[in-house]
């Protein structure tokens, strides 16, 4: 008798502002995987530890001045980077919680409000990345990230910039629209402001939605963002 084909591992990738409690979520979410007995891995973006992440750590943390499409494309560079092994570890049937990836790419950059980086500019170095099955926002507001202690010291912790980049999140997830920046079906966004258990299992009713998709096959084999 034929063996069943090895499923393919889910690819859930966690965005948000600083603060919201992603890092803490992240790791949960891996724990919840591997309780369930599915193999799973957690990744982060910016990868700091290659050569190209620690010209980005130099940049984040102001220790050098990098110019603003430059450091897109470093940004982006990080993610392809690691886009064979995301691919492979996906098809071995590895589910991989991400902490952070191309939307915080688009949407960070967009937030400079630099006229010569349109978003189609911003978005065409991303095309052909292993593309996420759920990506969720955990939307924060600035008063709450207060009240958690507010933001560290590296270049983008700073209100104002915090305000743009969650806005923009908002669209993507369509929660608000009227900016240049239309819904994207992969994001969803959820409230991060309860405690963490609450947090974590709204994260769960959406991330289950998307796992059930991929073990049906609706989803199909690894895809690429378009
Ligand atoms: P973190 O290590 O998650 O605290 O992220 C570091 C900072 O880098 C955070 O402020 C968000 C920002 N960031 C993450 N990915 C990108 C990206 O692709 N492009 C830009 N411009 N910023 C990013």
């Amino acid at each position: 008798m034929a063996s069943e084909p090895r499923k393919r591992g889910a690819f859930i990738v966690l965005e948000g502002l600083d603060r919201s409690g992603k890092t803490t979520q992240v790791k949960l979410l891996e724990q919840r995987f591997i309780e369930a007995g599915r193999p799973a891995k957690t990744m982060r973006f910016p990868d700091r530890s290659t050569v190209i992440g620690k010209m980005i750590d130099g940049y984040l943390k102001s220790d050098v001045e990098v110019e603003d499409h430059v450091i897109h494309l470093l940004f982006s560079a990080n993610r392809w980077e690691a886009a064979h092994s995301i691919e492979r570890l996906l098809n071995e049937g590895t589910t991989i919680v991400c902490d952070r990836y191309y939307h915080s790419g688009i949407v960070y950059s967009y937030a400079k409000s630099n006229p010569s980086m349109p978003l189609s500019w911003l978005t065409a170095p991303e095309s052909g990345l292993p593309r996420p099955d759920a990506v969720l926002f955990l939307d924060l507001t600035p008063e709450e990230a207060r009240a958690r202690g507010g933001w560290g010291n590296e270049i983008y912790e700073k209100e104002e910039m915090q305000k743009k980049v969650g806005e923009a999140f908002r669209q993507l997830g369509g929660v608000v629209d009227g900016g240049e920046i239309e819904r994207d079906e992969d994001v969803v966004v959820v409230d991060a402001g309860g405690s963490v258990e609450d947090v974590s299992e709204k994260i769960w009713s959406v991330v289950a939605g998307a796992l059930n998709a991929v073990e049906r096959g609706e989803k199909g084999g690894v895809r690429t963002v378009p």
